[in-house]
């Protein structure tokens, strides 16, 4: 079996099971446990000794579910399944122009242990928005409406010239794709993580940020949004123009062409020679620099 042969089968394998979100954060220099619905499906398939999230730990995170959004339409796609913190007041703080790592991980699917494992998708990009909450606090804020803009992306890595390849794309590389020897998938065990700066002039205040990784492998795409609530601190002032801004859903439409990318979707290569390209088109709007 040649190796394009052998990661076509995983792609396959993992477009049907490998789901997931994000596990942790690391926020300006400190960890916060992810809040994930469902760990019942964790404890029934036998996760066993696996550290599983205590989720009675207070998150700053919004509980998100395993699997994947598949409509570009469903409410859904604001902050998953868009439910309240089990700790509502529970903000990150974060100056302005600090760090900010996210941490994914795929504990669904079959594949042992659950927890701590990596991503397991690879095509398609990895991006970032941020919404403002009103007065100071994001306590129980239902996101709505033309809110939200864009901080961070992350598609086809420098170079690379062929999207259906795994190693193409910083969402593979970043979150620890599997690595085969000629014997067996070794997946790091924590990988380190989608890392960004907050911009530096952002105003001080509450904020959603909510991440997002979109796996194109498959028609329709799959959507893994997950938020998270941020203290902003410092003496910023720089805020979005309303014209900039996007609502969620509503930012993108299954047709546009950084989301369906799509017949050769599944593995099944080899791909059509149009997808051998370095030329993605990112969903959703520009980038916002004001803020730097
Ligand atoms: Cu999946």
């Amino acid at each position: 079996m040649k190796f394009q042969d052998i990661t076509s089968v995983l792609a396959f394998a993992g477009s049907a099971l490998a789901h997931g979100g994000i596990l942790s954060y690391t926020i300006d220099g400190k960890d916060y446990i992810s809040n994930p619905y469902h760990l019942s499906d964790m404890t029934t398939n036998g996760a066993g000794d696996a550290d599983i999230p205590d989720l009675t730990t207070p998150s700053i995170q919004r509980p998100y579910y395993w699997y994947p959004v598949e409509d570009v339409e469903s409410s859904n796609m604001t902050c998953n399944y868009n439910a309240i913190s089990n700790a509502p007041d529970f903000h990150a703080t974060v100056p302005a122009g600090g760090n900010i790592t996210a941490h994914w991980t795929s504990p669904e699917g079959g594949i042992f242990p659950y927890v701590g494992l990596s991503w397991r998708h690879s095509h398609g990009p990895m991006l970032a928005y941020l919404a403002r909450c009103p007065g100071d606090s994001c306590a129980n804020y239902k996101p709505e409406g033309a809110i939200w803009f864009k901080i961070a992306e992350a598609g086809m890595r420098p170079g690379e010239k062929d999207m259906t390849l795994n190693s193409a794309w910083w969402q593979s590389e970043i979150n620890g794709y599997a690595g085969y020897d000629g014997e067996g998938y070794h997946y790091p065990a924590y990988p380190e993580g989608w890392s960004f700066n907050l911009p530096k002039r952002l105003k001080k205040g509450a904020y959603l940020i909510r991440h997002e990784i979109i796996m194109t492998a498959a028609n329709p795409a799959q959507f893994y949004p997950n938020c998270a609530q941020l203290m902003v601190t410092g003496e910023g002032d720089k805020l979005p123009a309303a014209e900039v801004l996007v609502a969620f859903p509503g930012a993108y439409k299954a047709s546009d062409p950084g989301i369906v990318i799509a017949d050769w979707a599944m593995g099944w290569q080899p791909a059509e020679p149009r997808y051998n390209t370095s030329d993605y088109k990112m969903p959703g709007p520009k980038l916002w620099t004001g803020g730097n």
